[in-house]
């Protein structure tokens, strides 16, 4: 690991000390304002978190460290987290070496699966996932550096121990609970030398016999890896991280976050408002019919899941980029051909919607279609892929947190009475 911390232990002690001194000049200055209905509306566009691996300004979308997206989807998804982490693309032997120490470090212990193999057998997936990751937590270096007296300035080393020994075992650990949780037989091993994506194709045993379905793996693990730290799982983990919590402690409450339908569990969502749509009509909807049908679902007051977005008012380019895979992977297949039409109706369904803000799909709009063209088609399980990818931003944003020795999380909380009395004051 070698090239890495070097390049980390470089890139961070600069940064910490230009923060230093940008906070001692300028600290006083009023950088945003908070209204009364942002209070109440869930902190929305509140400029007050730092995150520097990724931003999502609204009208482009995700952009890493500096990339856009639509620059980065042919990368793998080592390369984008050597991105997050330093900054930079890595170069091959970087690349090579970050592989490498991944693959080391891939065995999961034994007792994991004693406990996953105890849980109830309609378990969701999500829970078996993220439990997995908190009993791990007796194997934090972090945790037990800490206990021995490390220094403030051995913090980031250490959590990126912690990172690295948990990003490398998740494809395993996810592959191993599809298999047990939707029968699927035993345990498969990655090939020797397989790299992260491949090893979890592999090791999911779905069969990929012309290397399409690791291609769009590929791409799903680079898509969802990091989106800022404003959503509720990177804001989750960042904040119990920052107590000094461990990654097996944070990752896992992000991941929780990550588990709710109006987050990352929107992807299940969606797919099933997809095929609901297929087995209503008996065929491919025609755009009238989803238009009606996207109206019956606002009507019963539920969302249309896959729809809207915090912070985008653009059609999300993570939507655009599993478009553009279906239209050249599986343009017949019925189940995506109804995600193309919902896109070209369900916007201008919602545009009529005063209160709906963005109108456009977000990432969960279009994935689960591709994975079900492919065979994956259990969808209570889409969200645990989501948190595979998802790991890769929450564990750099944790390790560039500490390398840069930012505090413990805590805004104020006033009650009702208080902001009354400074509105009608
Ligand atoms: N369908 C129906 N109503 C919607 C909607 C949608 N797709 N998107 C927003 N609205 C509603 C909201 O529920 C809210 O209604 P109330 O005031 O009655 O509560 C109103 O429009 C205003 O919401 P907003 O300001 O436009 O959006 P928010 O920032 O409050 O919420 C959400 C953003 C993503 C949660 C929202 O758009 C939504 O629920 N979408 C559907 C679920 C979904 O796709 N979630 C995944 C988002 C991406 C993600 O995090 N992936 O992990």
């Amino acid at each position: 690991m070698s090239l890495l911390t070097d390049k980390l232990g470089s890139v961070y002690a600069a940064a910490r000390d230009e923060i230093k001194t940008l906070v001692k000049e300028h600290g006083d200055k009023v950088v945003s304002q908070v209204t009364l209905a942002q209070a109440y509306g869930g902190m929305r566009g509140v400029k007050s978190l730092v995150c520097d691996t990724s931003e999502v300004p609204p009208d482009k979308g995700l952009i890493i460290r500096g990339i856009e997206l639509k620059e980065l989807t042919g990368k793998l998804p080592e390369e984008i987290y050597w991105l997050l982490l330093c900054g930079e693309l890595p170069n091959a032997a970087e690349l090579a070496e970050l592989q490498q120490e991944l693959r080391a470090r891939s065995a999961v212990p034994e007792y994991v699966w004693s406990v996953m193999s105890a849980m109830p057998a309609d378990s969701h997936p999500m829970a078996m996932f993220n439990t997995a990751i908190l009993i791990m937590q007796k194997e934090s270096v972090f945790a037990r550096r800490y206990n021995e007296g490390m220094t403030k300035d051995e913090y980031w080393k250490a959590t990126l121990d912690d990172a690295l020994n948990i990003v490398a075992k998740l494809p395993n650990i996810a592959a191993g609970i599809y298999r047990m949780r939707f029968n699927k037989g035993p345990r498969i091993e990655a090939a020797a030398g397989a790299d992260w994506g491949q090893g979890y194709v592999q090791m999911l045993g779905l069969g990929d016999p012309n290397g399409e379905f690791t291609k769009l793996m590929q791409l799903y693990l680079v898509l969802h890896s990091d989106h800022e730290s404003g959503n509720v799982s990177a804001f989750s983990a960042a904040t119990v991280n920052s107590a000094l919590s461990d990654l097996y402690y944070s990752l896992s409450a992000g991941l929780n976050g990550l588990a709710g339908p109006l987050h990352g569990l929107a992807n299940q969502e969606c797919l099933k408002w997809v095929l609901e749509t297929h087995e209503m009509f008996g065929h491919v909807p025609t755009n009238k019919e989803l238009e009606e049908f996207a109206w019956k679902t606002l009507e019963s007051g539920k969302v249309v899941p896959g729809y809207g977005h915090a912070v985008l008012r653009i059609t999300d380019p993570r939507f655009d980029a599993f478009l553009a895979f279906g239209k050249q992977y599986c343009a017949d297949d019925p189940i995506f051909q109804i995600v193309s039409n919902v896109f070209d109706t369900v916007p201008e369904v919602l545009k009529q919607v005063q209160k709906i803000k963005d109108p456009w799909p977000n990432v969960d709009a279009g994935s689960g279609a591709l994975l079900y063209h492919y065979g994956l088609t259990e969808f209570d399980y889409y969200t645990v892929l989501f948190s595979v990818s998802r790991a890769l931003g929450i564990t750099s944003q944790a390790v560039v947190n500490r390398a840069m020795a930012y505090p413990i999380t805590r805004p104020k909380s006033l009650p009702t009475g208080a902001f009354k009395k400074a509105v009608t004051a």
